[in-house]
């Protein structure tokens, strides 16, 4: 249908929301790719199972994910919308990649160093360890080009990156070799409570975390609690001002005013202005998306029904593939 470049990208249903992280670091930059490329999004439920879970969480956080991912701009006619479990291929080609990963290699990735650090490795499943490896068979099952992800996943896409360059020397050109798309303004969102560390969902506390459903009461509160950085004046400087500057570039997103103008309209103000402002910027934005995202939800059929459209157009693209990796490797054809 199209000779242009695809890009595929995937997130977690791992909470009831996503916050302002996922949504500026990523799946904000997923939409105008729908025009550019021929788009895979990916709820990837699978990866979700790396640590403990609810299933009746999990069933629930997977529509509201994929709803989120719809009223955030996606459209099922410009994109395939997916549940990554409904596309058995992708752990079917992640048996392949483990098999040419090195076990090391595998220990190096951040996460896994981190958790096993905080926990110890009895406690750790096998799950954490293997998942940037089928992280890679998503990826690499659609031939993708360009994969937009915040700044925490650049070390997935080189492991994907090495591991698609060894497999094609080894078994024959089989994979596209995948480039990470980063914003850079936007690669990093901090936690407004503690502007050293990310905004996540894994964090032990929830006040410096915004999450996009969130209503505006407490988005408000959030923000007028924000930490702020020694001195008054509203400058940009994200290394001496982390907390401002964060602040800054929400605000700068979310209008789409330039970071140096804004700075200019706050001269001789302070930072409580600069907390009103943000605010009220945020909630008039996220309003529209949280009822867009609830107007979803409220028509089970259609979503699933948007998902099982996606899930057909994802296994014809990773059949494909899949079958191309498993003739390169020597299985033999499947005789039907
Ligand atoms: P979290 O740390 O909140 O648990 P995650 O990275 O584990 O998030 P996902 O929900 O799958 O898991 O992340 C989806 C996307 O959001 C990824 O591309 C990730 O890089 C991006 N992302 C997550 N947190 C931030 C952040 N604070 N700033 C920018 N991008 C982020
Ligand atoms: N590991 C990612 C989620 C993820 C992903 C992907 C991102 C799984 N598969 C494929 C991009 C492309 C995370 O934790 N954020």
């Amino acid at each position: 249908m199209t000779n242009r470049q695809r890009v595929l990208s995937g997130i977690q249903p791992t909470a009831d929301s996503f916050h302002l992280g996922n949504y500026l670091g990523a799946v904000r930059n997923w939409v105008p790719l729908q025009d550019s490329h021929d788009a895979f999004y990916c709820v990837v439920d699978l990866h979700a199972i790396t640590n403990p879970h609810d299933p009746a969480a999990l069933r629930r956080r997977t529509r509201v994910a994929a709803a989120q991912l719809l009223a955030a701009g996606l459209d099922p006619d410009r994109c395939a919308l997916f549940v990554q479990s409904h596309v058995p291929q992708h752990a079917e080609l992640a048996w392949v990649m483990e098999c040419i990963t090195g076990f090391g290699e595998a220990s190096r990735m951040t996460q896994f160093k981190d958790r096993t650090a905080r926990y110890g490795s009895d406690k750790v499943g096998v799950g954490v360890f293997t998942y940037p490896i089928l992280q890679a068979a998503d990826i690499l099952l659609y031939q993708a080009n360009v994969v937009p992800i915040g700044e925490d996943q650049r070390q997935h896409i080189e492991l994907t990156r090495d591991l698609a360059q060894r497999f094609n020397s080894r078994f024959g050109d089989t994979f596209v070799i995948p480039d990470a798309l980063i914003v850079k303004e936007t690669a990093k969102i901090v936690d407004l409570a503690d502007p050293a560390a990310k905004m996540s969902k894994s964090s032990e506390s929830q006040a410096g975390v915004i999450d996009i459903l969130e209503e505006p009461a407490a988005i408000t509160k959030k923000i007028k609690r924000a930490v702020t950085d020694t001195g008054t004046e509203v400058r940009f400087d994200p290394a001496k001002q982390p907390g401002v500057s964060n602040l800054l570039t929400i605000q700068s997103t979310l209008s789409g005013r330039q970071i140096e103008e804004l700075v200019t309209s706050y001269a001789g103000k302070g930072y409580g202005d600069l907390k009103s402002e943000v605010a009220a910027v945020v909630v008039d934005y996220l309003t529209p998306l949280r009822e867009r995202t609830q107007k979803w939800l409220s028509d089970e059929a259609g979503l699933d029904e948007v998902l099982a459209t996606g899930a057909a157009r994802a296994r014809e693209v990773a059949g494909a593939t899949l079958a191309a990796a498993y003739d390169a490797v020597g299985f033999l054809p499947a005789r039907r």
